[in-house]
């Protein structure tokens, strides 16, 4: 089979495929990068509520922090009372008149509840990662370790999920370099798939798949993007996003809390320069939603899991020109043009000084 002709592909970490059409991102294409019209953002928003010292919109006030601000999301998606829901959970499923089926599972609910947390990772409210210092990078994952730690050392959390969401384009609400913490009482159904196809194939083969799969990418290299002593950012093999990248810890670790202070360091370096190359794809700060996937906080040992973080992008050829997935990924499966070899290639070949910085 030829990987330039129409064909599938399987994420292993999901169990699902992708559809990769080679033949059509060989379409002409006249557009040149296009910059939307951007008024560069203060150092200092008086409007922004993350800023220090600002009233929040819901009327509480930020202290005039120096470094990284967590706070308890003031709209929370989970709340941490649950006993309520679970009553009024018991009430949803229709109770069947005999000799009707059981329609229980046609009508599963569950309680579920959590702690929503917002991390600012910096005072100045212009700069994003790529733009960060190392230091303040490692701030931030420092942060990151700490709310994990804390999260999911409280009795109701089965799963931590850090996630940051950036750019108006991925529905962020504010350019004030920020992402969030979820602290679950039940594991999210995205990392339930790897959990679940990461220790069926630590039962088949004997071994981790990230370890087996990020030997196999290190040794090829053709999607391989950045990497240092400790991670690798590669466009994975059944990546669905233009530019979707794969960060990977290279030792077994299972969590952002496992890893040392010189793999801290290495992880805030390796987001700077992957982000930092996103940036100078299409010279504008790269909209994307991140996040971590690591060890369920269960108390309940996890040798099977590998901490990484996908990054999900979905600019595709300028810096207004995006990814869809409408129709036939809707409606059928994910479907791709650009190969994510391709795509590697472009990433691989940029500068890891962020343009705005002088690279
Ligand atoms: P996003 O930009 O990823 O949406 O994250 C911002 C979060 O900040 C969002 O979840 C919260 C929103 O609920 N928020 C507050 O907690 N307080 C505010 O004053 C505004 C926004
Ligand atoms: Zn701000």
């Amino acid at each position: 089979m030829s990987l330039d002709s129409p064909h599938r592909r399987l994420n292993p970490l999901t169990g699902e495929w992708l559809l990769v059409s080679p033949h059509r991102a060989r379409r002409p294409w006249l557009g040149q990068v296009e910059k939307p019209p951007s008024e560069p953002l203060l150092v200092y928003d008086p409007a922004c509520y993350l800023c220090p010292g600002n009233e929040r919109a819901a009327g509480r006030r930020n202290p005039a922090y120096k470094s990284t601000f967590v706070f308890d999301n003031d709209y929370p998606a989970l709340l941490l009372e649950d006993i309520e829901t679970m009553q009024a959970l018991a009430d949803v499923v229709p109770s069947p008149a005999p000799p009707s089926p059981n329609l229980s599972s046609l009508f599963k609910a569950q309680p579920a509840s959590g702690l929503c947390r917002v991390v600012c990772f910096s005072p100045r409210h212009d700069l994003s990662l790529p733009e960060l210092s190392q230091p303040e990078v490692e701030a931030v994952v420092r942060t990151w370790i700490e709310q994990t730690a804390e999260l999911g050392g409280m009795d109701f959390c089965k799963y931590v999920q850090v996630f940051e969401n950036k750019g108006a384009m991925m529905g962020a609400s504010n350019p004030h370099p920020h992402s969030q913490i979820w602290g679950s009482s039940y594991i999210p159904t995205e990392p339930a798939k790897e959990h679940s196809a990461l220790g069926e194939y630590m039962r088949r083969e004997g071994s981790c798949l990230l370890c087996d799969y990020l030997v196999a990418e290190r040794a090829n290299g053709e999607r391989l993007i950045a990497s240092n002593a400790h991670f690798t950012a590669l466009a994975p093999f059944w990546a669905i996003w233009p530019f979707e990248t794969l960060l990977v810890a290279h030792r077994h670790a299972a969590s952002l809390t496992d890893l040392s202070v010189e793999e801290v360091a290495g992880l805030a370096d390796i987001l700077r320069r992957l982000t930092a190359r996103y940036d100078n794809l299409f010279e504008v700060s790269f909209p994307y939603s991140m996040g971590f996937h690591q060890a369920p906080t269960d108390s309940t040992p996890h040798p099977e899991l590998h901490l990484h973080a996908h990054f999900y992008p979905p600019l595709l050829r300028s810096a207004t020109v995006r990814k869809f997935m409408v129709g036939y990924e809707m409606l059928a499966m994910p479907q791709r043009d650009l190969t994510p070899e391709s795509a590697a290639e472009r990433l691989r070949g940029l500068s890891d000084v962020h343009y705005q910085l002088g690279g």
